[in-house]
């Protein structure tokens, strides 16, 4: 009979909660055995580990399991910063004020264009250890502030290159239709021309980009426009993602199921025929409080419709210098219930299940289970509630990345 398999990591005493079910759980005291990275099983000490080769043991002492987070939409990488519009706010301009008087996205557009890639990476670096500090394992990072083909393109590469030099798992999206930049004022279909002909093509062709998102909305791009990108990106078998009614109803999150869209996101102004529309397609809501606060919306999405609807929600960052400057996960679990009235359970599964469903990466992560790779993390807290109910704290014990623990 040939010898089991080695285990590389035991890890021993911890309370899981799996997220494998509608409602997270916590599971007894168990064990959870990894091997290559990969989750191989979960059960009592006994069962698990007799006759087996135990390479490395890590004790959780009782502590909470959970999986990695996910953020599953930030804009993480960008160079400059936006407080002096942070202060014009404050006097009273609204952000679409801004955004037509050449600030806001394009002004990031134009300190992301001058810095280097090594700049850009590093500036980026200082939130994705951030994230990481919060318990993030698997990060989306969308393009978007480059708007021509070489700067997509340079923001692709610094993504792909932190994924390469971090412990943490990068996928990377395509939004070069995020704004217009200033040289083609007044020609918007003459960028989008430039988008589905030479950026997305190119971008499929040097493997970049996971998927291709867009902003479709009345200070960026109509339904017609982001049609065609989400066309150009089926051609190149790219899934989809939206910047979907943030500021107005577009019907934007009807069209993104239309396209089988992984996710809509933001949807503060959707309506029940979007919310139906994106049940059938299985398309994710990605919830985005944190934009919701820092532009002190009213408006917030309607739950009640997702939940009646059945359609899974997600919860991220959207970690951007305009609208959501922070790279604090939790936090964003904690203004899900306290502003859209997400339950704590609901806000655990967006940022594990729900969000690697929002990825397309649901055969691989978001639940504590066999076979899922071991993006796992120990925390100190008694029940899943806590971690959404505290503000800004950090009971972060452990993460674990394909099974190696990292510090924090
Ligand atoms: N919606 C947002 O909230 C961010 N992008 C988008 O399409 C804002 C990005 C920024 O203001 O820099
Ligand atoms: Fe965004």
């Amino acid at each position: 009979m040939p010898a089991a398999p080695p285990i590389d990591l035991l890890i021993r005493n911890a309370r899981v909660v799996a997220c494998s079910d509608a409602t997270p759980a916590v599971a007894p005291p168990a064990c959870i055995a990894i091997a290559d990275g990969v989750i191989t099983a979960v059960g009592p000490l006994d069962t698990l580990a007799s006759g087996r080769d135990v390479r490395a043991e890590l004790d959780a002492g009782g502590a909470l399991l959970t999986p990695g987070l996910i953020d599953c939409h930030t804009h993480l990488v960008y160079a400059g910063n936006r407080a002096r519009e942070f202060e014009m706010r404050l006097a009273g301009a609204s952000y679409e004020e801004i955004a037509r008087a050449g600030g806001g996205i394009v002004s990031t557009v134009r300190q992301t264009r001058a810095a280097s890639p090594a700049d850009l990476l590093a500036a980026s670096a200082r939130r994705l250890r951030e994230l990481m500090r919060h318990g993030v394992t698997t990060v989306e990072i969308k393009s978007g502030y480059g708007l021509a083909l070489a700067d997509e393109l340079k923001m692709l590469e610094v993504a792909r290159a932190l994924g390469a030099q971090f412990p943490i798992e990068v996928r990377t999206t395509l939004l070069a239709a995020h704004a217009l930049p200033p040289e083609f004022a007044g020609r918007a279909d003459a960028y989008v021309d430039l988008v589905v002909e030479q950026i997305v093509p190119e971008a499929a062709r040097r493997g970049l980009a996971d998927a291709v998102d867009a902003f479709c909305e009345n200070i960026a791009f109509t339904p017609a426009q982001t049609r065609r990108v989400f066309e150009a990106a089926r051609a190149h078998g790219l899934p989809v993602k939206l910047h979907a009614e943030q500021l107005s109803n577009q019907h934007g999150a009807a069209l993104a199921a239309e396209f089988g869209a992984l996710s809509a996101d933001h949807l503060e102004h959707v309506d029940e025929d979007g919310v139906r529309a994106m049940a059938r397609a299985g398309t994710v809501a990605v919830m985005l409080p944190g934009a919701y606060y820092f532009l002190r919306d009213t408006q917030a999405p309607p739950i009640a419709l997702f939940r009646r609807h059945g359609v899974p929600m997600a919860v991220a960052t959207d970690c951007n210098p305009g609208t959501s400057p922070g790279a604090h996960l939790p936090l964003m679990m904690n203004m899900a219930c306290t502003l859209f009235r997400m339950t704590p359970a609901e806000a655990l599964l967006g940022v594990t299940r729900h969000a690697a469903q929002a990825l397309g990466l649901s055969n691989t992560r978001g639940t504590v289970e066999v076979g899922k790779r071991a993006d796992l993390c120990l925390w100190d807290v008694d029940q899943p509630a806590e971690l959404a109910h505290a503000i800004g704290s950090s009971p972060l014990r452990a993460r674990l990345q394909r099974g190696v623990q990292h510090p924090l």
